[in-house]
Formats: structure tokens, sequence, C-alpha cells
């Protein structure tokens, strides 16, 4: 019989999360290709209005690989993770994690990604990255490539958008699976797979100008969407094979949706955004397209194109757990004018007036997050794994210490609504907080917009000591996880 739980479980895993393009840095060393994440200029945005999106033209990525931009690059740099990561390590064991989330950069395994051989100073480095953890105790979570696509396959096909992409992303999967074998038990194929229908270029190294669908953008994202769907169940067929004892989950964005009113059409516009939100997964934990989205792909003029084998491919190899992003909740209106708009996860919406918001104007919904794990439990009664969550905010140093309180106060509200969704009776198994590091920001490139426990001494431009400096959300978040989850004060 089920037995309701007071609280989180005891093998709970508690951890932070980052990416390799945003803290590596060291983006031309031993051997590492260039990545499209190496292409995205710094371009600061704070508020609402400012432009979001995050697209890289045929005419810029030219201009940039000849250098000739007069840009700041800040994903080059990043935090030079590459070579701190024993120090940063270690101050993560000192908060107790149980788990890191990291990602393997793709081009430093496969610089150009079609080589005939992987690079063995990349497969080295996170050997060494593993055997850190390792000291300490700490188990690897391991995004295949969070937003880095080796850029000579964009120029070479235009990414995900094209089928062959896949075999060099399989390529890449079977080598990083051989080699790290044992030594991970956690993986996603992907980051955020459904932020294809924002930002191609980041998702899929998709430039839309150049797009043999250029003519229809709906096209474009569904089709390189395809191909990311079958190269994830291609890759969890391949990991059963290689470590049947490890665990392979898809990593979407969570975007949960409210309907800005009680109004019916307002309802039905919140249930076709849920719909086209759950997509994702319908496909990668369920096995198959839904019905729904026919209609969805007529009335666009979407036209997969698949290959024989395709369907059984997505049905016979699905997905262990979801793992997911949650920063916030959007709201949902059949109104053509929708009102006060606010920024967010690579994607706006419209202002929810019950809502405060963040200093770079996301909406802060801890309620919504135990919200979205019960309905995303309901539906697809698996796993759950919150791999990204956390406050991006201006941080300042004073007398060698950062009090954040507004930090702590975040995560101590989702976290009390992460408890009572496991009370709700939904199948937790880890939180692991966004930039448990400060990082450069995906969105923006900043590095003025701060998630991390840790500070890190640099601006926008690049100029700082790169020191870390633990601040007051560090001593709060180690009781926490001490206490596993019970002592939030
Ligand atoms: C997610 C990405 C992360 C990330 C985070 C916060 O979409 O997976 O890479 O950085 O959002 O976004 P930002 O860095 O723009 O604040």
């Amino acid at each position: 019989m089920f037995k309701v739980k007071n609280g989180f479980p005891e093998n709970f895993l508690w951890g932070g999360a980052t990416a390799a393009s945003q803290v590596e840095g060291a983006y031309d060393v031993d051997g590492k290709g260039l990545s499209t994440s190496d292409m995205v200029p710094y371009k600061p945005m704070e508020h609402s209005n400012d432009n979001m999106k995050i697209e890289v033209t045929s005419e810029q990525l030219k201009a940039y690989l000849e250098d000739d931009s007069k840009e700041y690059f800040p994903k080059r740099k990043g935090v030079d993770f590459y070579h701190r990561y024993k120090e940063d390590i270690a101050l993560f064991a000192e908060m107790g994690f149980k788990v890191y989330r990291l990602s393997i950069a793709w081009p430093r395994i496969f610089p150009n990604g079609d080589d005939k051989e992987p690079n063995e100073a990349g497969l080295a480095f996170y050997d060494n990255v593993f055997d850190e953890l390792e000291k300490y105790g700490i188990e690897p979570f391991v995004t295949m490539t969070h937003y880095e696509m080796p850029i000579n396959l964009v120029l070479k096909y235009n990414g995900f958008e094209s089928r062959q992409a896949i075999d060099d992303y399989l390529r890449f999967a079977k080598v990083i699976f051989k080699r790290y074998k044992g030594r991970v038990k956690y993986w996603a194929p992907f980051n955020e797979l459904n932020m294809m229908l924002t930002s191609p270029y980041t998702c899929g190294g998709v430039i839309s100008d150049v797009s043999k669908y250029k003519d229809n953008e709906y096209q474009i994202k569904y089709q390189a969407t395809h191909h990311q769907l079958i190269a994830s169940a291609l890759a969890t067929k391949l990991c059963r094979e290689i470590m049947p004892d490890a665990k392979i989950g898809c990593m979407i964005a969570r975007l949960e949706t409210y309907a800005a009113t009680s109004k019916p059409e307002d309802q039905l516009q919140a249930l076709l955004d849920e719909q086209l939100n759950v997509f994702y997964p319908e496909v990668l934990i369920n096995g198959k397209y839904p019905n729904y989205i026919w209609r969805y792909f007529k009335e666009k003029g979407i036209n997969i194109e698949m290959e024989p084998g395709d369907e059984e491919i997505l049905r016979e190899n699905t997905g262990d757990f979801i793992a997911f992003s949650y920063y916030m909740t959007y709201m949902a209106t059949a109104n053509p004018e929708p009102g006060v708009q606010v920024s967010g996860n690579l994607v706006g919406t419209s202002q929810n007036p019950h809502l405060e918001l963040t200093d770079w104007d996301w909406p802060i919904d801890p309620i919504g997050l135990r919200i979205t794990l019960n309905r995303l439990y309901d539906r697809f009664k698996v796993p759950l794994f919150i791999v990204e969550n956390g406050l991006g905010a201006h941080d300042k140093v004073e007398d060698g210490k950062v009090h954040d309180p507004y930090r702590i106060d975040y995560l101590r509200r989702h976290i009390e609504q992460m408890k009572e969704a496991i009370i709700d009776g939904v199948d937790l198994i880890g939180y692991t907080t966004w930039g448990c590091i400060d990082l450069v920001s995906c969105g923006t490139s900043q590095m003025s917009k701060r998630y991390g426990f840790i500070y890190v001494d640099q601006d926008d431009h690049g100029n700082g000591t790169l020191e870390r400096i633990r601040k007051d959300s560090f001593y709060w978040y180690k009781k926490v996880i001490q206490s596993n989850g019970e002592d939030l004060e």
C-alpha cells in the first residue's frame, strides 16, 4: 500500500548544475573545436522589452568566424572551470552535494563533429573531473550536450535540420558511453529539447536564413526537433546496450502555463499551449507523436520528413525519467493584445499580476513548481528530477562577503513546495539548482546575472581575478542538504 511520505526521501539527490559552455572557458585549449555557444556575443538584456532572441544569422556567423566582428564572446572564457575544476568541486563537496549536473562539450571530444577519431585530451579532461567527483562521493548527472554543437556541423549541413546530425551525435554518444561507463549513472541526451521552438540556433545549431525550409519557420523547428527526438531515442538504446545499470531520461524546459482568465477562450489557449509543451515528453516517455499534434502540424503547414522505422525507434526506446528546468510560470490568453509583457527563460509571457518579478523581470512562482510536479507526474508516472531552478540576480561584494537573502528566500520557497509535492505522492528524485557557481548567462551572456552559491570575481567584460567567494546562500544550502531539506531557516 502507498505510504504518505513526510518529506524528502533519504537518498534524495541534492546538488547543483552547470553547462560546459557557460563555465569551462578554455574554448580553444587542448584541441577543442569551436561551438555554437562560442559564437554568441555579449548582448546585455535585463527587461521585458529587450529582444530576447539569441538567433545568429549566416552573415553574423561568417563575421564571427573571420573575427571581423569586434564583439566580445563571454562563453569562450566562461569562469575557467577547465583549469579550476578541483577548487570548484571541493567547494561543492563542502556544501555536501550528492550530485553535480554537468555537460560534456561535444567539440572537446569531436572538435569538428565529424572527425575520424575523438580528441584524447578532451576525454581525459572529463576523466579528471569524474575522478574528482568520485573522491568526494558526488554522483555526476551528465547532459551529453548543452547548447554547444560543433560549429563545423552547422556550416556543413545546418545542424539538426539535417538527418546527418543524428549519426554524428551518436558517434559522440558511443564514445562517451564507452569511456565513462560505470562512472556516470544519470544521463540526458540533450538540454531543454523544447527550446528548439524558441531558438533553433541555440538548441540545434540551425541557422534559419539558410534553411531549406526557410519559408516556414515551423517546419524548420519541428523537422530539427524530429531529428533530435530520434537521436535521443537511439542514444537511449545505445546507453542501455553499453550500460544496462545507468538511467537515461529526457530534459525539457518546463513552461507551466496558466490561463490568464476563467474565460473559456483563455482556458482553451492554456490547454493548447500545454499540449505543445508536453509534446516532447509525450514522444520521449510515452513513445509516440500524440494525436493532438497532427492538427497543429496541418494548420502550420508542417510536414515532417520521417524514415521508415522512426516510429518504432521512438516506441521502443523511451526514457527512464523526466528532468526539467523550472524558473517561472507563463500566462495564456486568446486575446490578440495580451497586455503587459514580462521576460523569461528564452521566451516571454504576459504579466501575472499576482507574482513578483526578478531583477531580470522573470516571474517568481514557487507554488507553480508544486503544480508542475503534480501535473507532470500525474501524466507521465515516471520519476522527476528538477535539474535547474534558481534566481538570477545582481550580487554585491561587501568586505569580502556576499549577502544574498533574496536568493535564500527564492530557493527556500521552492524547496518548501517540492516537499509538498512529495507529500502529494510525486516521485521526485533530485534537485540541482542552476548555476551553483556563478557562470555566464545563457540568454544574455552576462556575468552580472548571478545564480551561484559561489561568487566568481569577473565582470561582464571578462575583467576580474576569477577568485571564488562563498556567499551567505552557500552556508544556508549546506544546512539544507545536511538536514535533508528540513532546516530551511
Ligand atoms: C536554461 C538553460 C541554462 C541557463 C538557464 C538560465 O534555459 O538550460 O543554460 O543558463 O536557462 O538562463 P539565463 O542564463 O539566460 O539566465
